[in-house]
């Protein structure tokens, strides 16, 4: 079985974290129903949505993918580099831990799950304003011993590696050549975002459908002029608070059922 965590849109989401936009009202009941719609395109594709509760207190705190990295073998609890977001991990190592045994990383290690790239055994981490190189070594010393390869990638101009390059094939990538050098990754097939549209190369996998904002059209004809399925989503609200596809869910397999 495939499962998605996602939690609900926090009624604090106004107090999000930002970093590169301006603030922008952000409208709850919108970023509600928008964030409804993409829980059920993953149920269309297969997965069983678990969904946690909202954090009255956390404002940005829908986006899980930043809380925990879940491999095969073990899922790591993070340590988000934005202090505001910390005490967002727990209850997703709580939900986690039905499915995966549970390491945690620590200080001075920051880590964001949305810097974390994996291509089969390989690990590609943003060094990012979120993940520092302890964060990096510490997800090396937990998953090395599972047969993972660790690297630390440079980025610029964006929040985090998966703002930069998304997989979107099983060995095919969707990147942004401007935040992250394509030469880190060399061997894997790449796509370019249109370059009118920056913010495009966060893109989900699921299954063999890729789940794309309905905001950047020219990026989806180029994935889907290369025989990529594409489905789109409209994240507008969550994307004033810096988020994207990838960031609002934790997607693995699973024999466990949720809960
Ligand atoms: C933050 O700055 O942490 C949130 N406002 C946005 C996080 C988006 N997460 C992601 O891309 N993985």
């Amino acid at each position: 079985m495939r499962l998605a965590l996602t939690r609900a849109v926090s009624p604090a989401i106004a107090r999000c974290e930002l970093t590169h936009l301006s603030r922008r009202p952000i409208d709850l009941r919108v970023a509600e129903r928008q964030h409804a719609a993409y829980e059920a395109l993953l149920e269309e594709l297969g997965c069983a949505v678990e969904r946690l509760p909202a954090e009255p207190d956390l404002p940005d705190s829908v986006f899980v993918e930043d809380a925990a990295v879940v491999l095969d073998e073990l899922a790591v609890v993070t340590r988000p580099g934005a202090p505001s977001r910390r005490a967002e991990t727990e209850t997703v190592a709580r939900a986690l831990a039905a499915h995966r045994p549970i390491a945690s990383l620590s200080a001075p290690a920051t880590l964001d799950g949305g810097d974390v790239l994996c291509v089969g055994r390989r690990i590609r981490v943003g060094l990012s304003g979120r993940t520092n190189d302890a964060g990096v070594e510490q997800l090396r010393a937990l998953v090395e011993p599972h047969g993972y390869q660790v690297t630390g990638v440079a980025v610029r101009g964006c929040l985090h590696l998966k703002s930069a390059v998304t997989r979107i094939a099983p060995e095919t990538l969707l990147i942004h050549p401007g935040w992250v050098d394509p030469l880190e990754f060399e061997g894997l097939d790449r796509i370019e975002i249109d370059p009118a549209e920056p913010h495009a190369a966060n893109a989900l996998l699921v299954g063999e459908t890729v789940i794309h904002p309905s905001a950047f059209p020219r990026t989806g004809e180029r994935l889907a002029s290369r025989g990529i399925r594409v489905r789109t989503v409209d994240l507008s609200e969550l994307a004033k608070a810096e988020g994207g596809v990838t960031c609002c869910s934790v997607i693995f397999e699973t024999s466990s059922s949720p809960g």
